[in-house]
C-alpha cells in the first residue's frame, strides 16, 4: 500500500483500506483535497471491478481508477462521486498495482474500503 499523503493522526493508516472492515479507513493529510491509493497486488493478475467505500459523507468529485502498465498509469475508469458503496467494473486488464487516484475532494480523503477483483464471469 502506498498512498500520497497520511493524516497526521495514529489509526488511519493505507493499511486500513484493505482491512475488510468497513469500520477503518485511510485518512489523507487534513489539507489535502487530490491524493491517490496505490494497491500492489503482489503480482500480476488479471483485474476488471473494484468495490470502494467512502466515509459516510460523500467528498470525491472528482477520481479515476489507474492500472500501472510499465512505468505509467493508465486510466480505467473514470467518476464523480463514490460515496460508501460503489461498485465499478471495467475492461478487464492484466495489472500488478492498481490506483485510486481522486482528482477534486471537498473534504480531506477518507476511503474506508478499496477491494479490487478478477472480472465479474
Ligand atoms: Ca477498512
Amino acid at each position: 500500500m502506498t498512498v500520497s499523503s497520511q493524516i497526521d493522526q495514529p489509526g488511519y493508516d493505507a493499511a486500513r483500506a484493505v482491512d475488510d472492515d468497513i469500520a477503518t479507513r485511510w485518512a489523507s493529510d487534513f489539507q489535502a483535497r487530490d491524493g491517490w491509493l496505490a494497491v500492489d497486488l503482489g503480482e500480476e493478475k488479471e483485474i476488471g471491478r473494484v468495490w470502494i467505500s467512502e466515509i459516510e459523507w460523500p467528498e470525491t468529485r472528482e477520481f479515476a481508477l489507474e492500472v500501472k502498465q510499465g512505468n505509467a498509469w493508465k486510466e480505467v475508469a473514470r467518476g464523480t462521486t463514490i460515496g460508501a458503496d460503489k461498485d465499478i467494473s471495467f475492461a478487464p486488464v492484466r495489472a500488478r498495482e492498481v490506483r485510486l487516484h481522486v482528482f477534486k475532494a471537498e473534504r480531506p480523503i477518507n476511503i474506508s474500503e478499496f477491494q479490487v477483483f478478477s472480472p465479474a464471469k
